[in-house]
């Protein structure tokens, strides 16, 4: 007779394990991959607690490809992402925000792609406001052998084969996909392990939240403004006005988002004509767990992952949340849509 030991709640390897064997022909290196950002957000976690005492805040100096200033803290989790995918020989290469191009990897043959985005939000580091890690798995669709190619990693999110998020907050959350629901993990650093506390989050199908940096309201189109104007009217059947929640770091929006609904939008803008945010390594992630939560993301004209990526940094708007928040933006998008900024 097989004990099931029942008095506490699984680990994520545990969950990784037991959900590998729900695909027939896995060979579990899928499962290592989870496992190896796992480790890596445990390292980071650890890191972020504690920046505030070790002589790691600050920035390095440096500037990233968007020309950003680069704190300690992102390089730091940079390196110890690639290195926990570098030692398990399966990723053939990594694309992150802090490398101009691609990083080939030791295991040429590896069948996986990631991208990363090591340290969302971490303009907030100094400010002790939450931060987090994204990331985003393909399938490498060139033979093993081939010479590794940005090309390869140039695909839509609807290929995705994973995608998933760190959370560095109150407590340090781990939420992740591969296609079949999310699930959420809590770290508990008395054992190290984190602990499945949410097997299938299903996000709210409206919520009276909306999240936006209202400082480039001079710069959104007509609809926009139209649009956020309607979520500040008075009107209590439908829970109106709303509250406006704006953090700063995508990962924690997204994550109030997922759990209490509405609406994370993130517009075109004069300063960011093609919006800020990136499409491989933020918006695509975080549609796919976002949509695979019962939610919705577009660009403000088509799915966020169906778009075809020209670039591997390439950056595009963002409307992302309960289905029927987005679906009501884009109504006041199409209705105003030929009436100039
Ligand atoms: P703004 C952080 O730098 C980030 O990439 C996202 O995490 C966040 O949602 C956005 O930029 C904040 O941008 O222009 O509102 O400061």
């Amino acid at each position: 007779m097989t004990s099931k030991d029942n008095s506490r709640m699984e680990t994520l390897e545990e969950y990784i394990i037991q959900n590998q064997n729900r695909f027939p022909g896995a060979t579990g290196e899928l499962s290592q991959l989870l496992r190896d950002i796992g480790l890596a957000s445990k390292i980071i976690s650890r890191e972020v607690n504690k920046a505030g005492i070790t002589n790691i805040l600050g920035f390095d100096g440096s500037t990233n490809i968007h020309g950003e200033s680069v704190k300690k803290l992102d390089l730091f989790a940079d390196q110890q992402l690639i290195s926990a995918l570098n030692r398990s020989l399966i990723t053939c290469m990594v694309i992150s925000e802090e490398n101009d191009g691609i990083v080939k990897l030791s295991s040429k043959g590896g069948k996986y792609i990631v991208y990363l985005d090591p340290l969302d939000g971490s303009s907030n580091i100094d400010v002790n406001v939450s931060i987090g890690s994204i990331f985003s798995v393909y399938m490498r669709e060139a033979r093993y052998d081939a010479t590794v190619r940005e090309q390869d990693a140039l695909q839509p999110g609807v290929r995705q084969v994973a995608a998933g998020y760190v959370l560095y907050g109150s407590s340090t959350i781990l939420a992740y996909t591969t296609g079949l629901g999310v699930s959420v993990f809590t770290l508990d650093p008395s054992i190290g392990e984190f602990i499945l506390s949410d097997r299938k989050i299903k996000i709210p199908d409206h919520g009276p939240i909306y999240s936006i940096n209202e400082g480039s309201y001079n710069s959104w189109d007509m609809g926009l403004k139209k649009y956020i104007k309607y979520c500040q009217e008075e009107d209590p059947d439908t829970n109106r006005p709303y509250s406006a929640r704006y953090i700063g770091s995508m990962v924690a929006d997204i994550h109030r988002t997922l759990i209490k609904g509405g609406i994370f939008i993130y517009p075109h803008s004069k300063k960011y004509p093609s919006g800020k945010l990136r499409l491989m390594y933020e918006c695509n992630p975080l549609s796919f767990i976002i949509e695979q939560a019962g939610g919705m993301a577009t660009d403000g004209h088509k799915r966020i992952m169906e778009l075809e990526p020209e670039a591997i940094h390439q950056q595009t708007p963002i409307y992302i949340g309960s289905k029927k928040n987005v679906q009501k933006v884009m109504d006041f998008l199409n209705e105003y849509s030929t009436v100039n900024v």
